[in-house]
């Protein structure tokens, strides 16, 4: 897990007292989820009581803590109904819509769906869109489910946020990757941190949008998904003088991957507790 907090004022080295959780949840119908908890003490400033700022929240009298954003890059080498030696799988974006009151929706309520291949790197910067409910789904179209379908995962966002530093900036140059909320590579060992192995010593664009210039073809082959999402904060009064937790994470769901909710399976207790 990567991660980058900026905000007006705050450089990189002056991150305050955050401490982030990060916790896995392995789910009996097969899913898995990704959650971060972030705490900690915010970076504050201090000025003269009532002065207005524009980007910061006064929490005491004389304190403010500015707005800032947490950003996370999750690396995901899945290998959907692999082996030891990985699996090639394909990345598909999922939107959700509906046809215009006519033939193809007669009383307004129905919805389909498109399925987009994404089939090389520069085609798979993406960014969540809620109004189409998009997902993206990773399959293995060399294993078939019961149905003769691919099996997959889908990936689901979760409460995320988009930069406010302009692409101009020193961190939109560094953190380039931060503008998209998906990537899809092919798996390269040496590729490992978004912003490049050396994120405070290059001028701009290393790591993924470096790496992507190649647009290799992702479509039934090893891929790495990077997965970027996080949190705006807007701080509060009662972040102080210890924050209650912020989450921000995303969801791997089967998708057709079982025959059945794999949960049903679940052994009943030893002891009935009644
Ligand atoms: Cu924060």
């Amino acid at each position: 897990m990567n991660t980058v907090t900026f905000g007006i004022s705050i450089k990189m080295d002056q991150l305050s007292y955050y401490e982030y959780g990060y916790f896995w949840y392995f789910y009996q119908d097969g899913s898995i989820e990704f959650e971060a908890k972030l705490t900690g003490i915010v970076l504050t400033l201090a000025d003269t009581p009532g002065k207005p700022h524009p980007s910061a929240t006064e929490l005491e009298p004389g304190l403010w803590a500015p707005y800032h954003q947490h950003i996370l890059c999750a690396r995901l080498d899945l290998d959907i109904d692999g082996d030891a030696n990985g699996a090639n799988n394909t990345v598909v974006e999922v939107d959700s819509f509906a046809h215009e009151l006519g033939p193809k929706n007669i009383y307004g309520g129905a919805y389909e769906i498109s399925e987009t291949i994404l089939k090389r790197e520069l085609d798979a910067k993406r960014v969540v869109d809620p109004f189409k409910s998009r997902f993206w789904k990773i399959i293995n179209p060399n294993r078939k489910n019961h149905m003769q379908h691919p099996v997959g995962y889908k990936l689901v966002p979760g409460h995320t946020t988009y930069p406010l530093a302009l692409p101009e900036s020193t961190i939109g140059k560094r953190a380039g990757f931060m503008y998209q909320h998906l990537w899809v590579t092919k798996n390269e060992t040496k590729e490992r941190y978004p912003a490049g192995d050396y994120p405070f010593q290059h001028t701009g664009g290393a790591g993924l949008p470096q790496w992507t210039q190649a647009n290799r073809e992702i479509e039934n082959t090893d891929v790495v998904l990077w997965h970027v999402f996080g949190t705006n904060h807007i701080p509060r009064a009662e972040d102080w003088p210890v924050m209650p937790v912020e989450r921000t994470g995303f969801h791997l769901k089967p998708s057709g991957f079982f025959a059945r909710s794999p949960a049903i399976d679940v052994a009943p207790a030893a002891k009935p507790c009644h």
